[in-house]
């Protein structure tokens, strides 16, 4: 018999690596699992069931539909809400975080930080997204309300992060800050596998992602790492190739297995940048960083260490190979 290491015997085996660990850390990932494959089912049958469209509008049976945004968000909320494990959510999609009212929720260690279907502007090209989530634990008394500060943690706090990624094949990526593992759906018996385990960064890499579209507002030093990106030299490899799906889950997976550097500076739309320090910078700089790779929002400011001041923060995102990160941090540095 084939021999395969799922998801939840990999998570037992990890947790008896901890004889002290209570198991609500298991707990809370098996609710991720659980909600991850809901969603696979529903973004794989997202064309045929047409439910891909306008949050409001109905289905041939004239059953109210959803879009798969907002279902992804309900799904996910119910799957943590229901083992008690977590005392709070916040959420891409929700303007406040969700607190419960239940005991066993008062009293759960944790919270997560989510962005349940980053990329969402995709599904009707059929091009991959994904889940992002975060894991904290709370500040605020055990049995208490969860409360703001127990989301306000700068990401260095981070007990554990992953994604899953809806692609040509649906993966669960994650790390505890102890390795980057990476497991593969098999949906005809309903596991994740291990299909990656200890994932690393390539220190150096020949992929640079970014929409390029938007290069008249960038800072002059990314302007100057692009046209550097772009130039050619027979001993880097330049010049590197350009990749960009538009999907962070996306261009994230591929730049952290083939190494790479995905950039979101500020631009004229968006000033601070355009990706959320909570749901998705935090998330994957502690990914990226235990995969040996680095993450900063400016020349010195590791994504990590940022202390965030609201829920909806945004910032910009330079992160991947750690030798592209710096060579993209002289350039910032060297023309500002
Ligand atoms: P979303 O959270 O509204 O889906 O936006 C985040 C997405 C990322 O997945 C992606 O990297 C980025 O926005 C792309 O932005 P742009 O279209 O400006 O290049
Ligand atoms: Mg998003």
């Amino acid at each position: 018999m084939e021999i395969i290491k799922t998801l939840g015997e990999f998570i037992i085996d990890r947790q008896m690596e901890y004889p002290d660990a209570s198991g609500e850390l298991t707990s809370l990932f098996s609710s991720i699992r659980l909600a991850a494959k809901i969603l696979h089912r529903e973004i794989n049958k997202a064309g045929l069931a047409d439910i891909t469209g306008a949050a409001s509008s109905e289905n041939v049976q004239g059953e109210q539909q959803q879009k798969l945004d907002v279902f992804a968000n309900e799904r996910f909320i119910s799957a943590l809400a229901q083992r008690g494990v977590v005392c709070g959510i916040a959420s891409e999609e929700e303007e406040q975080f969700v607190k419960f009212e239940e005991t066993k929720n008062l009293d759960g260690k944790y919270v997560v930080l989510m962005d349940p279907l980053d990329g969402s502007s995709n599904i009707d090209v059929n091009v991959s997204v994904g889940t992002i989530f975060s894991v904290y634990r709370r500040v605020s008394p055990v049995g208490s309300h969860v409360t703001e500060e127990d989301f306000l943690q700068p990401g260095n706090k981070q007990v554990a992060a992953g994604y899953v990624i809806y692609g040509s094949s649906t993966m669960l990526v994650y790390s505890t800050g102890n390795g980057v593992n990476g497991f593969t759906y098999d949906s005809t018996i309903g596991v994740f596998a291990l299909s990656h385990p200890n994932l690393q960064i390539p220190k150096d890499g020949t992929i640079y992602s970014v929409n390029e579209g938007n290069y008249i507002h960038f800072p002059n030093g990314v302007k100057k790492y692009i046209k550097y990106c772009q130039e050619e030299d027979a001993d880097t490899q330049r010049p590197y190739t350009s990749r960009y799906i538009g999907s962070l889950v996306s261009d994230f997976h591929r730049n952290l297995i083939k190494g790479g550097l995905y950039l979101y500076p500020s631009s004229g739309r968006y000033p601070e940048g355009k990706l959320r320090l909570l749901y998705e910078c935090n998330p994957m700089a502690f990914l990226i960083e235990a995969a040996g790779g680095k993450a900063i929002a400016s020349p010195g400011q590791r994504i990590l260490d940022i202390e965030p001041t609201k829920l909806h923060q945004r910032c910009p995102l330079f992160v991947g190979s750690p030798n592209m990160v710096d060579k993209l941090e002289q350039f910032i540095t060297e023309f500002e």
